[in-house]
């Protein structure tokens, strides 16, 4: 992308209404616009951000056997009348009646919607187990929406739900989850702590949220600092085995990990203190199992092997796309802006041309931007060089290539790195071959 052509309007001075880092960055770096409270426009960076992080994962959903499919923000209230949660579900959804004078709402969540689609599909015993998941829209009604896309009224959610024969098969079906939720955050770049928790309205008995440390965090958490070190990437789990999946789930969950909610004090005492981790977390995810509450209220049922009626054991699993933009910022930036992580940066790399118009400067900036048009930002805009720098490590690509008059006439070029802010000097080749290794 040409930034002399692109819609990406920063901001130069902080806005007054952000009171978080991430929100702050995000409006300044021309990522989102704020249209009513608590709902944003996302703007063409901010875009590419989302749906690289909805791309990771997707394969991660998908490399555990989940189905996509896509169900429609709009829902008819009769569903959740069926449910029961119609009237439970209280002021946070938005409830809109038709023309026609029918009840309707923007779904908060989708438990009821699928469990009716599966129950139109699904007739035998033999089609289980089934998860099916969704990245969509949800709406939920805040009262206080804050921070951005932290906490909106309008959000981005994967939401994947399960059904399953028995209880063992759907614990199967959670411990398969978690590994494919620990795989998605190590690929984005960030470490989510998976920690017990309540259920809530969802209801059911086992449940894990996931959360990234960020001194903004809602909730208080402590954990064990073994857990930070894992290689679940590199972890070899065999997902088609129960027994390994609970050798996987029990070593984990060996380690202790609790937000303030369900803190207890004795079994914190005995982590050694040297690995006591204590802080602030955001949750970016949230898993649960909650049996047959939703397939018996709604009585979806199958039949079973001796041909009676069998109501399928059901899990719901959320990530909060749009809030890992806003956690990622929180846990990666510096006083400068943003330093994504590479599997998730807008671009790969910006090139910073600091003579337009010089004939050197401008070949080689060609040069190095036809590698990979549609992924690297070319800074060709007639701005002094403190401006294009100062842009450069707000939006926070992983690399800076920075192509100078003095430099171009021995065919270099300047290449910084954000995390580190390491500078080297490289030949436009090599310079190509970074770029090249950035997203593999
Ligand atoms: N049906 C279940 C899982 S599919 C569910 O709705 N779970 S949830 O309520 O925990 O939401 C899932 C994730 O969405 C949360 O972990 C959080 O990361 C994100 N989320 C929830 N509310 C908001 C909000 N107001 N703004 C941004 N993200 C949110």
């Amino acid at each position: 992308m040409r930034l002399s052509r692109s819609f990406l309007p920063t901001l130069k001075e902080n806005p007054a209404e952000a009171q978080i880092t991430s929100h702050r960055l995000m409006l300044r770096a021309g990522m989102i616009r704020q249209t009513a409270a608590g709902i944003y426009a996302w703007l063409p960076v901010g875009l590419r951000v989302l749906r690289n992080i909805a791309n990771i994962v997707r394969h991660e959903q998908d490399a555990v056997g989940a189905q996509e499919l896509l169900m429609p923000t709009m829902q008819s209230a009769d569903l959740w009348k069926r449910s029961g949660r119609y009237d439970a579900y209280g002021p946070e959804m938005l409830r809109i009646r038709d023309r026609h004078e029918r009840d309707m709402l923007f779904g908060p969540t989708n438990e009821e919607m699928i469990t009716d689609l599966f129950g139109q599909a699904v007739k035998s015993y033999k089609e289980l187990p089934q998860v099916l998941y969704q990245i969509q829209w949800k709406f939920r009604d805040e009262v206080r929406p804050r921070f951005g896309v932290m906490r909106g009224r309008e959000f981005y959610m994967k939401d994947a739900y399960s059904f399953d024969l028995d209880h063992d098969s759907a614990v199967d079906t959670y411990r398969r989850m978690m590994l494919a939720y620990l795989r998605t955050f190590q690929r984005l770049g960030v470490r989510a702590i998976p920690m017990r928790a309540d259920t809530g309205p969802i209801g059911g008995e086992l449940s894990h949220e996931f959360l990234i440390l960020a001194p903004t965090g809602e909730s208080g958490v402590f954990f064990d600092s073994a857990l930070e070190d894992q290689d679940w990437l590199g972890e070899n789990v065999d997902v088609t085995s129960r027994d390994s999946l609970e050798k996987f789930f029990t070593g984990m969950t060996a380690f202790y990990a609790a937000t303030d909610e369900m803190h207890d004090a004795d079994a914190w005492a005995k982590v050694p203190a040297e690995r006591q981790r204590e802080g602030r977390g955001i949750e970016v995810g949230h898993i649960f199992n909650f049996g047959r509450k939703y397939t018996e209220s709604m009585d979806i049922a199958v039949s079973g092997p001796d041909g009676a009626p069998l109501y399928p054991e059901m899990g719901s699993y959320g990530i909060g796309v749009s809030r890992l933009v806003a956690a990622i910022i929180e846990a990666s930036h510096d006083d400068n802006g943003i330093i994504w992580p590479a599997s998730v940066a807008p671009f790969r790399a910006v090139i910073i041309n600091l003579k337009n118009g010089d004939a050197q400067c401008d070949a080689i900036c060609e040069k190095l931007y036809a590698a990979a048009p549609d992924d690297l930002l070319y800074d060709d805009r007639a701005e002094r060089a403190g401006a294009k720098f100062a842009d450069a490590d707000l939006l926070g690509h992983p690399l800076q290539l920075i192509v100078g008059p003095r430099g171009a006439k021995d065919g270099k070029v300047e290449v910084k790195d954000r995390r580190t802010g390491e500078r080297t000097e490289e030949t436009v080749d090599a310079a190509l071959a970074l770029i090249a290794k950035i997203r593999t």
